[in-house]
């Protein structure tokens, strides 16, 4: 089904959702020069909306433009009540946000720094990403023959759209062997990512997910991880192996898309006993507390509509 709202923020004002064009001439159609955010916005239990980190999206939006070279023309303010404004204008109380930055028509070829800057944020329902029964029984992962980026060959720190050719590679490489998500070894041969989701994995109660070196720097993996120290469980950014993946007790994604979605079967080979194991269903609980409005302790996460 395709995809239809009714407003689109392009460069400063709401425009029609079929009126947001762009030329084919467009640098970052030819060349991957865009960089996007995803957010989350919820219907929360009393009624009220809420946009589930707003400040850090936008912050890592910005940042984005500034590694790709191509930095964000409008102010952080501007970006925030853009988003805002977006969701008002499609009547939506839960939904999923996607500011787009790219670079658009003027010069062609690689070194065109005097070509514009667009803006474009669009919203739309997006329900459980990697579908509602994978959040409640956990989905088939396998390891992509396809490495994730090194750190000098892509700026693994941004959210730059020619990053995600390496993604949509190993995604399509797994699902057309009939797996749910793929999981990319680093240059080194470390996990690193999934193809749009951060990994962490769980052993005698411990959590451990990958260090920032050379994945994305994840919004989901940080309130995970934020919450798993608060909860006191013994918690390492540390490197693992494709071996130490097989013998975890539990397994699980982490993305604003995905939200917290278990893994019950890495490669064939069932992980841990059940799935979703006690820990990360005690994580999963309340990261979906959280974004609910329920859990108050964290509601400094939540600006709302
Ligand atoms: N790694 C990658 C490569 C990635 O794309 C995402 C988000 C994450 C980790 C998790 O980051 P965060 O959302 O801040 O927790 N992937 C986005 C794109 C999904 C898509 O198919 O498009 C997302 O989840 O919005």
């Amino acid at each position: 089904m395709a995809l239809k709202g009714k407003k689109i923020w392009l460069d400063g004002e709401m425009v029609a959702w079929e009126e947001a064009k762009v030329h084919v001439l467009t640098h970052a159609l030819h060349y991957g020069t865009g960089y996007f955010e995803g957010i989350r916005c919820y219907a929360l239990e009393d009624g009220r909306s809420a946009v589930f980190r707003l400040d850090d999206h936008v912050r890592r939006f910005f940042d984005s433009g500034k590694i790709l070279g191509f930095p964000l023309p409008e102010a952080f303010g501007q970006i925030k009540n853009a988003i805002l404004a977006v969701i008002k204008a499609n009547g939506l109380k839960e939904c999923y946000i996607r500011p787009l930055a790219f670079v658009g028509s003027g010069d062609m070829g690689l070194y065109a720094p005097d070509n514009p800057i667009h803006v474009a944020i669009a919203a739309w329902a997006w329900g459980a990403y990697l579908g509602d029964e994978g959040i409640k029984n956990g989905i088939r992962a396998k390891v992509s023959s396809y490495t994730r980026h090194h750190v000098n060959v892509m700026m693994t720190k941004s959210k730059v759209s020619g990053n995600y050719v390496n993604s949509v590679l190993a995604k399509a490489e797994v699902k057309k062997a009939g797996y749910d998500e793929a999981i990319m070894l680093d240059a080194d041969g470390y996990v690193a990512e999934a193809s749009g989701e951060n990994i962490f994995i769980v052993r005698d109660g411990h959590v451990k997910t990958t260090p920032l070196t050379s994945i994305l720097p994840g919004i989901t993996r940080d309130s995970v991880l934020t919450v798993a120290r608060d909860k006191t469980y013994e918690v390492q950014e540390e490197r693992f192996t494709r071996d130490e993946l097989y013998t975890a007790d539990e397994a699980f994604f982490t993305g604003t898309a995905a939200e917290l979605t278990p893994i019950r079967e890495v490669d064939n080979r069932k992980v841990g006993e059940r799935c979703p194991g006690p820990v990360t269903l005690d994580l999963q609980q309340t990261f979906f507390d959280i974004i609910k409005g329920r859990d108050k302790k964290y509601a400094r996460w939540l600006t709302y509509l």
